[in-house]
């Protein structure tokens, strides 16, 4: 593939049309994260809608630590900065938008259909394609940046795959039997998060909600869910207003989970 001169700002911004994301868009080799970049700007009072993408991340994160292999010429790294008046208990309903696009995305340039697992991974045939990383910072309890972060494997071949992601990740190459304009994809991304986002802005949660549900096999299945050193088992029923994941569990009682890595069983 290589890195390919189209992979630049001025024809990302091309025919992009967006109302909030892209009002900066900032491509770049290599970063440590696009997520750190992204948060620096903000600290320096950068506008919403910066987007910052690199081909490479030298310290790619997860949540809670863990690492994104990250490797050039071959994945999608990139953050955006956004700038809702949202209470802290509202952020996880950001990860939704994030997920919603990033799933469009993915469904438009993959030959078998994607699904979201939350809160923050999008599978193919069970193995991940895509993580979202949303981090937010704020005073008095009001949200006054977030930053998305999207990671996306679209032309990794099996043997670049590390040992330990070989069983378990997947790339848009390795469904698709063919590599992809990597472009044409962050592109369709952009485009999707901002009219996601817009709507969000405009009518709240209820629309990104319900098609988080419809890219989903999640409900009606019993997981598990570990949430720090505690594993809890439930029925798997809906997300809530705040995009938290309720469970039905074995008491007849139903809880809303903000976090967890969940495990059907
Ligand atoms: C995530 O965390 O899935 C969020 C990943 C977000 C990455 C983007 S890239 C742009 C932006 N800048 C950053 O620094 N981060 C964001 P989590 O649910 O914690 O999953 C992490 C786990 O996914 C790891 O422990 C691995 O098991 C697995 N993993 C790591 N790299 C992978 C990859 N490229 N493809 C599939 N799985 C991967």
């Amino acid at each position: 593939m290589g890195y390919d001169y189209e992979f630049e700002a001025k024809n990302l911004k091309k025919n992009l049309n967006c109302i909030h994301v892209g009002t900066n868009i900032v491509v770049l080799p290599q970063v440590d994260s696009t997520n750190n970049l992204a948060k620096e700007h903000a600290k320096n009072n950068a506008p919403e809608g910066l987007v910052i993408v690199a081909d490479s991340q030298t310290n790619g994160r997860g949540r809670t630590g863990r690492s994104w292999h990250s490797p050039p010429e071959t994945g999608i790294y990139l953050s955006i900065l956004l700038k809702p008046n949202l209470r802290p208990e509202q952020i996880s309903l950001i990860t939704l938008v994030a997920g919603v696009s990033a799933i469009a995305t993915i469904n438009e340039f993959s030959n078998l259909r994607a699904n979201l697992k939350w809160p923050n991974d999008i599978l193919i045939n069970n193995k991940k394609i895509c993580g979202l990383l949303c981090e937010m910072a704020g005073k008095q309890n009001i949200s006054h940046f977030v930053v998305i972060g999207i990671g996306i494997n679209v032309n990794q071949i099996p043997e670049q795959l590390p040992d330990n992601l070989k069983q378990t990740a997947t790339s848009l190459r390795m469904i698709n039997g063919s590599p992809i304009n990597r472009l044409a994809v962050i592109k369709s991304l952009l485009k999707n998060l901002d009219s996601e986002y817009h709507l969000f802005l405009a009518e709240g949660g209820h629309s990104v909600i319900k098609k988080w549900a419809l890219n989903t096999n999640l409900f009606g299945q019993t997981v598990s869910i570990k949430d720090g050193s505690n594993v809890i088992y439930g029925k798997a029923m809906r997300l809530d207003e705040l995009g938290r994941l309720v469970l039905l569990m074995d008491n007849g009682y139903e809880e809303a989970f903000v976090s967890g890595e969940i495990t059907l069983k």
